[in-house]
């Protein structure tokens, strides 16, 4: 049973009840020491910060509550969508939240979570991260610890990862990587181009004899098919045993293609391959699984335990690596790490650039404590995002350390923040995707 302030008082007037005053203003005067500050803050402002320091357009939702310089930070970046993450936030858990105390996280998430009715989408799930993280910052903020503590402490010392090597050619690949090894990094992604084509990861050079039936951007899932395998193989010869390699697919075949690759690729002992199937094809994992062992991490486009719930229960995958606020921040996270330890299946958060430092920081503080860490990505903080977000963490030899201040340890420079708006938008999409299409005109998934 939790025992409040007025509780405590009232034991002190009982325990002073002899009519010695004396004593009694003492006893009552040890417990307004030892449970200062222990009322529940209320929920006094909820605000939203946009900025694009690096490209990425990133919202954060900061609450502001009643106990003086009690304040917190969440991550409800969505940058493809990014105007809309302000108004979920501000017209609808706003309302419903002002006044509520800031100490019962679990009971607040479910309350905004229901609060639509549909749900699980990646705009509903944005604001409601923001929010969620929003409280874990302030509960470590109020316990004066960082929020890994909150959560039953590290079980390591600091957060491997993987950098994002690519190139136009396989020697670039190559070098790209060697670079990242001189830096101290064990594990790279290794993407390549394909000529003429809109490859995910990397820029692609050289000619193509294709001519697409229209005048957007294409690409040939087969052509990228056979040009990563090579790619794969001449890495693994280039760069020895020792690197752990890793791919993004990026949805970018077709059902059979993805079996395929998995299987070609099981040669080159991958560390992962990302992303093999899209989500609406989640089935043929087991296709996947049924003919080869290569290491398969999935997760960074879903939004719903109806998605991820089958991979992890039917240990069809090995990676689980959502993007946290697409779930709906750390509280949900958390939750399906814990689930996913109990299938065997490690963690690897999606971590790219349109993940905001805080967003970051509460990742790395889930790798911190979860005995099932498999891998972080990793994103540099440029010097604009740095003078914004005080407390990026900090990246040494190949791993990212957490921060030991309370909370995330982040504090936001707002005045900083709004020297960096949202570009606006050239081509009207306001950080939209545009299209790509295969040479026939057919729309591809990106
Ligand atoms: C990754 C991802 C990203 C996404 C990006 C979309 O694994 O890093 O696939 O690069 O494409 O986050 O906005
Ligand atoms: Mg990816």
């Amino acid at each position: 049973m939790a025992i409040n302030r007025r509780d405590l008082l009232k034991m002190a007037a009982a325990t002073t009840a002899c009519g010695m005053t004396a004593p009694r203003m003492r006893a009552e005067a040890q417990v307004e020491k030892a449970t200062r500050g222990m009322a529940a803050p209320k929920i006094k402002d909820i605000s939203v910060i946009e900025c694009e320091p690096a490209g990425s357009r990133l919202t954060v939702v900061k609450i502001t509550t009643d106990q003086d310089g009690l304040y917190g930070y969440g991550c409800g970046t969505f940058t493809q969508r990014a105007d809309l993450v302000k108004p979920a936030v501000e017209r609808y858990l706003k309302p419903l939240l002002m006044g509520k105390t800031t100490d019962r996280i679990e009971d607040i998430w479910w309350t905004c979570y229901d609060s639509s009715y549909w749900k699980n989408g990646p705009v509903l799930n944005n604001a409601i991260s923001g929010i969620d993280e929003a409280l874990w910052d302030i509960k470590g903020r109020q316990a004066g610890m960082p929020v890994y503590q909150l959560l039953g402490g590290k079980v390591r010392e600091a957060v491997d990862t993987y950098a994002h090597a690519d190139g136009a050619e396989d020697a670039d690949v190559v070098a790209s990587a060697k670079r990242y090894f001189g830096d101290g990094f064990r594990n790279v992604r290794v993407q390549i181009g394909v000529p003429g084509m809109a490859g995910y990861g990397s820029r692609s050079g050289g000619q193509t004899n294709y001519k697409a039936l229209h005048d957007k951007p294409f690409f040939e899932p087969a052509v990228y098919m056979r040009r990563a395998l090579k790619m794969l193989e001449t890495c693994r010869v280039e760069l020895g045993d020792e690197v752990n390699l890793l791919h993004d697919v990026h949805e970018r075949l077709s059902p059979n293609q993805a079996v395929e690759f998995c299987k070609e690729a099981e040669r080159f002992h991958m560390f992962f391959v990302e992303d093999p199937l899209s989500p609406e094809d989640i089935a043929y994992f087991r296709q996947i699984r049924d003919n080869c062992t290569t290491p398969i991490a999935m997760g960074e486009l879903f939004n719903s335990p109806h998605e991820w719930r089958p991979l992890i229960e039917g240990r069809l995958i090995d990676y689980i690596r959502c993007h946290l606020s697409q779930m709906g921040g750390l509280t949900p996270a958390h939750k399906v790490a814990i689930l996913a330890e109990n299938f065997g299946v490690k963690t690897a958060w999606h971590g790219p650039g349109d993940v905001s430092p805080v967003g970051h920081m509460a990742q790395i503080t889930l790798d911190i404590v979860s005995s099932n860490f498999g891998i972080q990505e990793y994103t540099s903080f440029n010097e604009r995002t740095k003078q914004i977000f005080h407390g990026c963490p900090e990246m040494r030899d190949g791993y990212f350390w957490v921060n030991e201040a309370p909370g995330w340890g982040i504090e936001i420079d707002e005045k900083e923040a709004a020297k960096a708006p949202f570009t606006p938008s050239k081509n009207g999409l306001n950080g939209g995707w545009g299209e790509i299409r295969r040479l026939d005109g057919t729309v591809i998934k990106q």
